[in-house]
């Protein structure tokens, strides 16, 4: 092989390659940068704590029309100088991760973004909680589990995979299970909730809900939201509460569909991802952490947890007497008529009737 021949094609490209990086970092370098610090140097505050953020803009060429200094996307100071800063009280913007923005605008309309980020986290210990199991019922192996939920004394179930997508009732006493809707083999279904005569559920990825009429079980509408996966569902008899496997938490109008707010799940260390099914129950929602034998009780206002419920060994329960794989846990319904609350898991065979116990520090 003659290598210079070789080596001319792979020069040339070099130097082609070096000319349209400079090129487009020329472009890059003539918009205004801002150098965005935060005192005391840290990314986690506590809620109430306060945090100062610096900004310095260096403007290159061109002249300075304004900047605009936001949190979280509202704006909250404009200003004609290069150097501004920003005092926030954490009480104001609430648990969760928080963005930094500044926009540098020139007058001939080159502008540039920067970002940084914070996050606050709740500034109270969650109560421990530990369970009895009171009593147990059997669950269809093949059902998983999406959503769980009482409606009038009876227990409702939605069922998620592609082919395997269900809406079902049980009759715990007898172990009778109804098939109340049986959606399209191409739906991956999740969380259901039940609200005005309506089933309400979500599907994983196609950014669609249903809505089933409860009596009829006919579909009345399907809904668009925003998340990109749903994943659990509840209601407060107002609002849709929707999870969609982050740490925030949805709340939907049933009428319009329009999400009219949002919080983000934090406890006094971290925020709290992966919020799957969720119950609400007496004021709190209650919700499945993915892929963990815990469940928090969340704070509907400030997304703070209240309290952390370890249902470690649950699903040993069963795996002592069965051989089948089964999936995690994934499943809390209350029943408003007995005060009782039951958990089963994806393709479990049983459900718990379980009591809670606070755990005394
Ligand atoms: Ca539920």
């Amino acid at each position: 092989m003659n290598t210079r021949l070789a080596l001319v094609p792979f020069s040339l490209l070099f130097v082609l390659t070096f000319f349209m990086n400079c090129a487009q970092s020329s472009s890059h370098s003539r918009k205004p940068v801002t150098a965005i610090q935060i005192e005391p140097a840290k990314k986690s505050f506590k809620l109430g704590e306060e945090l100062k953020i610096n900004f310095q803009t260096k403007l290159k060429e061109g002249k300075l029309e304004k900047i605009e200094l936001s949190i979280d996307g509202k704006v909250i100071q404009t200003s004609q100088n290069l150097t501004n800063a920003v005092v926030v009280k954490t009480f104001d913007f609430g648990v969760g991760k928080h963005i930094v923005r500044s926009s540098v605008y020139r007058t001939d309309g080159i502008s540039g973004d920067n970002y940084e980020e914070f996050y606050v986290l709740s500034n109270t210990k969650p109560t421990k909680y530990s369970y009895q199991i009171v009593a147990e019922y059997p669950h269809n192996v093949n059902f998983f589990t999406q959503g769980f939920e009482f409606h009038n004394n009876v227990l409702y179930e939605g069922t998620g995979q592609e082919g395997t997508s269900a809406i079902y009732r049980h009759d715990l006493k007898t172990a009778k299970t109804q098939t109340i809707y049986k959606l399209e083999n191409k739906y991956f279904a999740e969380g259901i909730t039940i609200l005005n005569n309506k089933i309400y559920q979500l599907t994983y990825k196609n950014r669609m809900g249903f809505v089933y009429d409860l009596s009829s079980a006919k579909l009345l509408n399907t809904w668009k939201y925003n998340s990109n996966e749903g994943w659990g569902l509840t209601n407060d008899g107002h609002s849709l509460i929707m999870s969609d496997g982050t740490e925030k938490i949805y709340f939907i109008n049933p009428e319009t569909y329009r999400e009219e707010r949002y919080i983000q799940v934090s406890n006094d260390l971290n925020l709290v991802k992966n919020i799957n099914e969720l119950e609400y129950i007496k004021g709190d929602i209650w919700a499945n952490i993915w892929q963990s034998e815990m469940v928090v009780i969340i704070d509907p206002q400030s997304g703070k947890v209240k309290g952390e419920i370890n249902l470690a060994g649950l699903s040993g329960t069963i795996l002592q007497n069965q051989r089948e794989q089964i999936d995690v846990l994934n499943g809390i319904a209350w029943n408003q008529v007995t005060d009782k609350i039951y958990v089963t898991g994806k393709l479990w065979p049983k459900i718990f009737e379980i009591k809670i116990i606070k755990i005394e520090n």
